[in-house]
């Protein structure tokens, strides 16, 4: 059992260390929102919410998560005891419609107090870690054909990362196709290569985007369609062989079992923000499982605390695609006392109770929105 007593909030804006450019955004910088739950029993809950480019990709702004935290959240939670995650979702969705970012950073804060209450890594409350090192790609994502590989190529010979993803969608597809192939070909057969065309693509563009990436051996397509567009996914889905990474087209559990029933084929991005927290992007994770689609881990370009909250849920499942918690590498700080540690295309997945992340109050208050 456990009692929250307060919650506080703060919007963290932390600069990345080159810009990163999607199809509808280009990021010079990341803002964390993030969340302290203090609870009646003397410990404390960390948890962040983190977007992509203000509400160019998602429908929560950093302001509006803060907001729903403060104006409706806190006063439905605060006082309240709960026996577990199961609880306190249902009373949040019994009276918050939507607004999952802000609804996985409070899921964090509370798994983190509880298991730091119960002495338990957070992993062990949400079924037990089955791996303590998880695979991490990195995204290429400099809008510069010659920067991405030569930065692919530096990070290969570092031995940092072995496998990339590519950011395409925002130019015509002539371009992003040599682009992409580009790249595929200076990094190499060994290399595995994917691209993730946050919707850009209409369908028939996608058929003829999918064939080139699948003939110059590109491995994994991400979202090529509008999220909306559950049939063309499917569809495309079921015509190429190089399957689909479903991402924003699959937030919960019920998308994804609605896309496995009408026959998609391929795998699903996991996503704590998405769904409204680890446990909940796990429902996902177990409908997908049931269904035989392959998962992936996914972020949202989170700091430490986000992607250690999501490597937490995403150690208790086979993820077949590995995944991409590199968030904490793309900015130039953080808020964390201890950096994660990253090496040989893998991360360590901490083992203390809790998240088990100390929190850098100084940078907190330093990079703090104000
Ligand atoms: C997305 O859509 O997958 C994940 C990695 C990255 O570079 O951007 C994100 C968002
Ligand atoms: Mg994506």
């Amino acid at each position: 059992m456990l009692t929250i007593e307060s919650l506080t909030c703060w919007l963290v804006d932390i600069p990345t260390i080159r810009p990163h450019k999607l199809s509808m955004a280009t990021m010079g910088c990341q803002t964390l929102t993030i969340v302290r739950m203090q609870c009646a029993e003397g410990v404390v809950g960390w948890g962040e919410a983190t977007t992509i480019g203000g509400l160019s990709y998602g429908a929560e702004s950093p302001e509006a998560i803060r907001s729903a935290i403060e104006t409706y959240l806190s006063p439905l939670l605060c006082g309240q005891t709960f026996s577990g995650v199961a609880a306190l979702a249902e009373k949040m969705n019994a009276s918050v419609k939507g607004n999952t970012f802000a609804k996985s950073a409070l899921e964090t804060a509370f798994l983190d107090a509880q298991g730091k209450l119960l002495g338990l890594p957070v992993s062990a409350l949400l079924g037990g870690a089955i791996t303590d090192r998880l695979p991490v790609l990195w995204t290429l994502a400099s809008g510069d054909t010659d920067k991405d590989i030569e930065e692919g190529k530096r990070l290969l010979a570092e031995g940092r990362h072995d496998t990339f993803k590519l950011k395409i969608g925002a130019r015509d597809l002539k371009t992003d196709i040599r682009h992409a192939l580009a790249i595929k070909a200076a990094l190499g057969e060994e290399v595995s290569v994917r691209v993730d065309v946050n919707q850009a693509w209409d369908f028939t563009t996608a058929v003829k985007g999918m064939s080139q990436l699948q003939d110059g051996g590109i491995d994994l397509v991400e979202q090529p369609t509008p999220l909306w567009d559950r049939e063309g996914l499917i569809t495309l889905s079921q015509r190429f062989d190089v399957p689909i990474l479903a991402d924003e087209a699959v937030a919960t559990s019920h998308d994804g079992f609605a896309l496995a029933h009408g026959g998609f084929s391929g795998a699903y991005a996991l996503k704590i923000a998405k769904a409204g927290g680890p446990a909940q992007a796990l429902k996902l994770a177990h409908v997908a499982q049931a269904a035989g689609v392959a998962l992936y881990g996914g972020t949202m370009l989170e700091g430490s605390l986000g992607t250690v909250a999501s490597l937490h849920a995403w150690s208790t499942v086979k993820m077949q695609w590995g995944t991409e918690m590199f968030g904490p590498l793309l900015l130039k700080d953080d808020i964390v006392v201890t950096p994660l540690d990253f090496r040989q295309g893998l991360v360590s997945l901490p083992q203390g109770p809790g998240l088990d992340v100390e929190i850098d109050l100084d940078k907190l208050r330093y990079y703090a929105r104000h």
